[in-house]
């Protein structure tokens, strides 16, 4: 009978850790400022992030209303991609609108 971390003989088998480098998944955080119109979080939240609507509202009003919130969960890559084109529209649009990832 073996043991709780040992082997009936009395050896400890050898366990294989994989290490994560990094962690899967990210969250695109959306950051509230006075100038960016509603309209224009709930587009891009609509276009970017493919939120239905009344999400897309529900989203923008949270962020509106605690300064913060969550536009998607998505591998790095995409996380850094979206967090970017948000970026990348606001400036266009003359709007401050600011966007970040983090780990999930
Ligand atoms: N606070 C903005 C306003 O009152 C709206 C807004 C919501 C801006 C979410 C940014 O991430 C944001 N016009």
């Amino acid at each position: 009978m073996a043991d709780q971390h040992g082997q009936s003989d009395g050896s400890v088998k050898e366990r294989v850790e994989i290490k994560k480098q990094h962690p899967d998944l990210f969250k695109v955080v959306l950051l509230n400022d006075d100038y960016t119109t509603m309209d224009f979080v709930i587009q891009v939240l609509e276009d970017v992030f493919q939120k239905p609507p009344a999400e897309a509202y529900r989203i923008m009003m949270h962020v509106h209303q605690n300064g913060r919130g969550i536009a998607g969960v998505y591998p790095w890559e995409v996380a850094e991609t979206k967090a970017e084109t948000v970026r990348t529209l606001a400036s266009g649009a003359g709007f401050p609108l600011r966007a970040t990832i983090e780990e999930a």
